[in-house]
This record gives C-alpha cells, sequence and structure tokens, in this order.
C-alpha cells in the first residue's frame, strides 16, 4: 500500500494550530508574530513564493510586512535595509527572498542578517549550530521534511537515506539533519550529486531517497526498490499549453511510476513546497517567543 503525503493538509494543520496558538497570545492582550520578507525584482517564481508566504501569515495571525524594491537596487540599499530590520523591534525575523539579482552577493546579504532574526536559517551561526545539534532556526525546506517525516511517523533508524543534490539549502542541511542521532534521524546517508557516479545503483539501495537536483523527472522508477520512501523537493516549471498560466510545476521524481512502488511520496505540487512555507511560520512563532522573552 502507498500513502501520498500530504504536505498541503500538513501545512493547514500546522497553519491552524499556530493561529489557536497566536490567538491566545492576542486573548492576554499581547501583539501578533511579525514576519517581514524582502523582494528584489519581479522573478515570477519568486513572486509566487512570497505571495505564498504573506497568505500563510494571514491565516495564522501573523503581521506580514513586503519590502519590495526594484532588481537594480544596490547592494549597500539592501544592507541598508536590512540593518534597519534587525534592529526593528516590532519585527521578530525576516527573510531576504532567494535568488538575488547576481550584482548582489547573497553571501553577503545572509551574513548581515541578526541571527536572532534569521528564521531562514541561512546565515552561518545558525548553520553552524544546526550542525553541532545545537538550538537553531532550521532551514524551511529540510524543517519541513523533517516534519513530514515525524506527522507521518515513518521510521528512519538505521535506514539508508541517498540524498540527491548537495545545496546549501536543502541537500547539506538534510544531509546533516537525518544523520544525526535524533528523531527523525539515525539514517545511514549518502549524498550524491552532479558528478556522483553509478547513482543509479547507489539509489538502489536506498530506503528513503530526498531529491533535490533542480531537474525534472530526474528519479525513474528503474533507479528505485520497492517500499522506498520518497521526499521529492523539486519545484520545476515545466510548459504546458493546457495550463491556466501555460506552466505546471513538476518534482525531480516521475511520480507517475516511481508511487507504483513507494510506500510512501510526496506529490509535487502540494508536499514539500507547502511544508517549507509552514516551516517558516513555526521559526518565526519560535523568534516571536525569544524576542519577547515569552
Ligand atoms: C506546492 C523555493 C527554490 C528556490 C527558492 C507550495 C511553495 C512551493 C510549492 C513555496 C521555494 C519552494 C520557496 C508549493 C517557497 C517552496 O504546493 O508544491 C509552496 O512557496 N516555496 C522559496 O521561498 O524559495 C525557493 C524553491
Amino acid at each position: 500500500m502507498m500513502t501520498i503525503l500530504d504536505g498541503k493538509q500538513l501545512s493547514l494543520d500546522i497553519q491552524k494550530e499556530i493561529l489557536e496558538a497566536v490567538n491566545t497570545l492576542k486573548d492576554t492582550g499581547k501583539r501578533a508574530p511579525h514576519l517581514a520578507a524582502v523582494l528584489v525584482g519581479e522573478d515570477p517564481a519568486s513572486q509566487s513564493y512570497i505571495r505564498n508566504k504573506v497568505r500563510s501569515c494571514n491565516r495564522s495571525g501573523f503581521e506580514s510586512t513586503l519590502i519590495h524594491k526594484p532588481s537594480d537596487i544596490s547592494q549597500e540599499e539592501l544592507l541598508e535595509i536590512i540593518d534597519s530590520l534587525n534592529n526593528d523591534d516590532n519585527i521578530d525575523g525576516f527573510i531576504v527572498q532567494l535568488p538575488l539579482p547576481k550584482h548582489i552577493n547573497e553571501t553577503e546579504v545572509t551574513l548581515a542578517i541578526e541571527p536572532k532574526k534569521d528564521v531562514d536559517g541561512f546565515h552561518p551561526a545558525n548553520f553552524g549550530k544546526m550542525a553541532l545539534g545545537l538550538e537553531a532556526y532550521l532551514p524551511a525546506t529540510p524543517m519541513g521534511i523533517l516534519e513530514i517525516l515525524k506527522r507521518y511517523k515513518i521510521e528512519t533508524s538505521g535506514k539508508h537515506c541517498v540524498v540527491v543534490g548537495r545545496s546549501n539549502i536543502v541537500g547539506q542541511p538534510i544531509s546533516i539533519l537525518l544523520s544525526q542521532k535524533a528523531y527523525p534521524g539515525n539514517c545511514t546517508v549518502t549524498i550524491t550529486h552532479s558528478r556522483t557516479q553509478n547513482l543509479k545503483e547507489i539509489l538502489l539501495q536506498a530506503d528513503i531517497i530526498i531529491a533535490a537536483i533542480g531537474i525534472p523527472n530526474f528519479v525513474g522508477a528503474d533507479m528505485v526498490k520497492d517500499g522506498v520512501v520518497v521526499i521529492d523537493v523539486g519545484i520545476n516549471r515545466v510548459d504546458d499549453v493546457t495550463a491556466k498560466r501555460g506552466y505546471r510545476l513538476k518534482g525531480d521524481v516521475d511520480f507517475e511510476e516511481v508511487s507504483k512502488k513507494a510506500s510512501y511520496i510526496t506529490p509535487v505540487p502540494g508536499g514539500v513546497g507547502p511544508m517549507t512555507v509552514a516551516s517558516l511560520l513555526m521559526n518565526t512563532l519560535k523568534a516571536y517567543k525569544v524576542n519577547t522573552e515569552l
């Protein structure tokens, strides 16, 4: 029996839980948690992600502020905005939507964010704490993956987890987290990437596959064993003339075929994506509690 891991529903459950917590706070005279987002330029995917985040803030009773700047903003001006958000006591946490235009150095921008307000968990101080197993803001996508495994009570201990992709925001951190002595965790983790040889042979040994390579349908049914747990992180836009917007979202996994062999699998859309957004809200609620010393 195959189970579809319904990230969309889980994310709505989480937003309802957060709304109830926020309503309790408001009932006792406290202000709402407040997330700010900085968006640079007009990239359609980024605009859609930001809309998802603002909508989720509304559903959860959060205050949100969107700072939208043109793509030709200087790095200096962007750093000034970050500085003012760092120093604004009414903002619990904020994100700078990535990717940024080429003339802006993402590393320098990330380093400028006060780690206490870094609810994306991208600052090296948070990445370092995460890697050491210390209390930290976890990056939203890996955190969303852990939450899916947890809420569906999927066994991870001793399992062979093969991660496809080594990005700073997904592949690397989820590899670290799933190898840690924790639940979800205690996996034997193999990180694979564009230079990996014999990828198919390695994937065939996987009990759990985390696909985060950014290539539509990259993982096919011939590459997975029966009963595999598949977490598909890919959010690839592929042309589709029959779709309203002229494209549709496709994962890194051939869902149609791989789902026939899997025990659990996340769909795209409606799998990891919504959980990424829910995790951002969980981090913001945590930031609020730390910042207001509740
Ligand atoms: C869904 C992201 C790559 C690079 C930068 C729901 C989102 C996506 C899909 C979303 C993502 C991906 C986000 C679905 C935020 C996830 O229903 O499948 C929500 O909004 N995401 C981002 O902010 O930056 C990215 C992917």
